[in-house]
């Protein structure tokens, strides 16, 4: 099965970097790393050394921190940039070069013939400085490159045999998880190389493009806590987690769930954002039930509206009662909570209540408690 044999690299440090907020002391990279270490990532990314002279530092510090994870720069198709990246002593090297007819126009101005000679210069060349470095070579904007160009590159550096793994990049959050599924099987069976995706968020179908390109046999995804990066960001660490959990949760069982709320709000603190409300899994309404008919179900069995168990990720689910759509059930719930031992028609009548107040505003649950404690006051 595709989805036993994946593992995540972890860009926070490189491609969240990149967010609009973000930027990370050396202390709170090494809070970051040791946390996505503690939650089992496999590999974490890292800015490249050529950025500036403290993210050159941070790298070695993180590598001498003595994690798990594999640690890897993210570097361009440069010879000058790949002697610094090994100088760090990184386990591995993720090289990038745009293929897009706009990147090639805009970004280094090479032909496809050019990329491939790089390409072929600066991977020959790593591989005689460093053979057991592991080696990533990835198109940039691979969904807006011509099939043809994106072909004729993959297949020339599958052909050095100095990679082990291609990288595809939905760069601009264009792809359809067809597109991926497709371009991802196609490299999987003309290369048998290991290939990682990554993709941004723009149209809303980042954790949808990853599921595709790990069914189509990818077996590396990039993430970043909270989805951050370039713009909107990339595919979530929280929202892939979610995604392969409820296909199967033996697919994250090697990853310590319960440290998700607490990589989310740790990263979210130092970019100094909110969790948003939505989230994946940390969102403060990813398990509140609220309509009667949603409450009463969920008492009597959460799995008919919970598709992930937040006891799973150390969390707790809410029922709200104090509104207009509140059902009896639910306002029994409480009373049992509270110890009363009320009658159905007694249950009711403060259900009633509720609703007809709550119609003026909401109640909070000292409020409902109130009621509850004087109808068992009235009915004793
Ligand atoms: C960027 C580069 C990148 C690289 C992805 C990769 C992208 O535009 O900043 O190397 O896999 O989205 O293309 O993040
Ligand atoms: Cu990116």
């Amino acid at each position: 099965m595709p989805f036993d044999h994946y593992a995540i690299i972890e860009s926070t440090l490189r491609e969240g970097e990149q967010f609009s907020t973000a930027t990370f002391t050396s202390g709170q990279k090494l809070e970051i790393a040791g946390l996505l270490d503690d939650f089992g990532v496999e590999m974490i990314e890292m800015t490249s050394p050529c950025a500036s002279p403290q993210s050159e530092a941070d790298i070695r510090a993180v590598v001498g921190a003595g994690l798990n994870a594999r640690i890897l720069t993210h570097i361009r198709c440069h010879k000058g940039d790949a002697i610094r990246a090994l100088d760090t002593g990184v386990d591995g090297l993720d090289i990038v070069i745009g293929t897009s007819p706009k990147l090639m126009e805009h970004s280094h101005g090479k032909s496809i013939s050019e990329i491939i000679d790089l390409a072929a210069d600066v991977l020959e060349f790593v591989r005689q400085q460093a053979p057991n470095t592991v080696l990533r070579f990835s198109t940039e904007d691979t969904f807006r490159s011509r099939e043809s160009d994106l072909l004729r590159v993959y297949l020339a550096v599958a052909d050095l045999g100095m990679v082990n793994r291609l990288g595809v990049a939905d760069t601009v959050g264009v792809a359809l998880p067809q597109q991926v599924h497709a371009l991802v099987s196609q490299l999987v069976r003309l290369t048998g190389l290991d290939v990682e995706f990554h993709g941004h968020n723009d149209s809303g179908c980042a954790v949808a493009n990853a599921c595709a390109a790990l069914e189509a046999g990818a077996t590396h995804i990039d993430t970043t806590v909270l989805g951050i990066g370039e713009r909107n960001g990339i595919t979530p660490l929280g929202g892939l987690i979610a995604r392969l959990y409820t296909l199967d949760r033996a697919y994250v069982a090697k990853y310590n769930l319960k440290l998700l709320a607490r990589v989310d709000h740790v990263v979210a603190s130092i970019c100094d954002l909110e969790i948003p409300f939505n989230n994946y899994i940390t969102g403060s309404s990813a398990f509140i039930h609220k309509a009667g008919i949603h409450a009463k179900a969920v008492l009597a069995d959460p799995a008919t509206y919970e598709i992930l168990r937040p006891q799973d990720f150390g969390l707790t689910r809410e029922v709200a009662i104090g509104h207009r759509l509140t059902g009896w059930n639910a306002i029994r719930e409480r009373a049992v909570v509270l110890g009363l031992n009320l009658d159905e028609l007694t249950l009711r009548a403060v259900t009633q209540d509720v609703k007809q107040r709550a119609d003026i505003q909401p109640l909070a649950l000292h409020e409902i408690d109130t009621l509850l404690m004087a109808a068992a006051g009235q009915s004793a």
